[in-house]
């Protein structure tokens, strides 16, 4: 139920509008905001859920002329140019500029929440074909991929093609540069197995030490799926870590470690032919974090990280510690988790911030091992959550 409105009054010589809600509490709207937000069809563009609205069309300076309460559900304000704007009750509300408000919102849109977890994670399983038909269950799948970072889909087929099913579901997969040609057609699959001449470390029979994959991009894929085919019979076991869980602890138990990896810009190189050629170069920081010191992305693959550096000498020794430090923390056994992937299971996990590897397995003139691998964004996979959880929770 939305909440109703006692009483609205513009205050600061016109500059903000404050509403008085039913419960007492009240909210304040700058001007300027709300003209910008003006939802009539001159300003807004319904069918789009887009403002029209120039910026060069705004006053910054704006203020109220007149400000009315329409039955508790309504304000209705006029401006000096005679402009007239409704906002909805609700739609205020919701909009509200407090602190704790913005929280709300934010979490709602973002869903920010974590699980960290160490060796005692519990793999979270669902089965493939439910996630595949069943919205409640995909909606659970997308939940616990943003909350854990981690779920293992299960009795998927073991062919090729999966992936792009499942691709289908969530929205499109992401293209890189590892993918294949189908007729004219460029796919966003790829296939991990010992390959002659591999243009990558992925392709061998060698162990891979806990990465995430392609910081070598600019915009590193935010979840990654591997779909087992076939499995080897010794070794080719998976690890996994939670490197959000990792960079905290490293924060507090080595501040100097973590200031150099948060604050130094490693240069990372993928150059080669798959389905087309590529030079690929770009810098990251290994624990990437935002404007609030929170870690955001892990970006480390110590295969692709470039023999090129671009640091003074001195500060190179002081960096191989620092990464040292983190690369052990990684690997202590309270932290990783190893499992074996069996055909037909799909890991799907949060490329931003779980460190996956495998363990090396014996070399044969045949495929013993072969997964699929695909990468979607972020933006697409929570894209989808928010529409299923629209769906299956029936709410706005
Ligand atoms: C990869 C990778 C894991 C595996 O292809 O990037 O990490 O188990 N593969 O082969
Ligand atoms: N593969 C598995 O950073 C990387 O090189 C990740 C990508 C080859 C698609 C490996
Ligand atoms: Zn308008
Ligand atoms: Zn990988």
């Amino acid at each position: 139920m939305s909440p109703g409105i006692q009483k609205v009054e513009a205050l600061d010589e016109g500059h903000f509008v404050c509403v008085e809600w039913e419960d007492g509490s009240e909210s304040s709207y700058p001007c300027v905001w709300l003209r910008d937000n003006c939802q009539c069809p001159l300003c807004f563009l319904p069918s789009a859920g887009a403002r029209k609205l120039l910026f060069e069309d705004l006053d910054v300076n704006i203020v109220v002329k007149q400000v009315a309460l329409a039955d508790r559900k309504k304000i209705c304000i006029t401006w000096p140019d005679e402009h007239t704007s409704v906002y909805e009750a609700e739609w205020l509300k919701k909009r509200c500029f407090s602190e704790e408000a913005r929280a709300v919102m934010q979490a709602d849109l973002f869903l920010p929440e974590r699980q960290f977890w160490g060796s005692d994670l519990q793999l979270p399983k669902i089965p493939f074909e439910e996630i595949m038909y069943n919205d409640e269950s995909a909606y659970k799948w997308l939940c616990t991929l943003k909350k854990v970072g981690i779920v293992l889909l299960t009795g998927a087929a073991t062919r090729q093609g999966e992936l792009i099913r499942l691709g289908h579901r969530i929205g499109f997969l992401r293209l890189t540069f590892y993918g294949q040609v189908c007729f004219i057609i460029s796919l966003p699959t790829w296939q991990v197995q010992d390959k002659a001449d591999a243009n990558n470390v992925a392709y061998t029979t060698g162990r891979l030490c806990f990465h995430t994959d392609y910081p070598v991009l600019q915009h590193p894929p935010g979840v990654q799926f591997l779909h087992c085919i076939k499995q080897t019979a010794a070794g080719g076991e998976s690890e996994v870590v939670d490197g959000f869980h990792v960079s905290n602890k490293l924060k507090k138990q080595n501040p100097e470690a973590y200031q150099i990896l948060s604050s130094t810009a490693v240069d990372y190189t993928d150059v080669g032919v798959d389905y087309c050629d590529f030079a690929v170069h770009c810098k990251q920081r290994i624990i990437d974090t935002d404007s609030r010191g929170q870690t955001i992305r892990i970006n480390y693959n110590n295969a692709t990280r470039d023999t090129v550096f671009d640091i003074p000498a001195e500060k190179v020794r002081p960096f191989y510690a620092a990464l040292k430090e983190f690369n052990d923390l990684l690997n202590s056994a309270e932290h990783k988790f190893t499992y074996k992937l069996k055909p037909g299971d799909i890991v799907t996990f949060d490329n931003w911030r779980v460190l996956h590897g495998r363990q090396s397995y014996p070399s044969s003139s045949e495929v013993t091992r072969h997964l699929e691998g695909a990468y979607a964004d972020w933006d697409v996979v929570m894209s989808r959550l928010r529409l299923l959880r629209k769906r299956v929770l029936n709410r706005d």
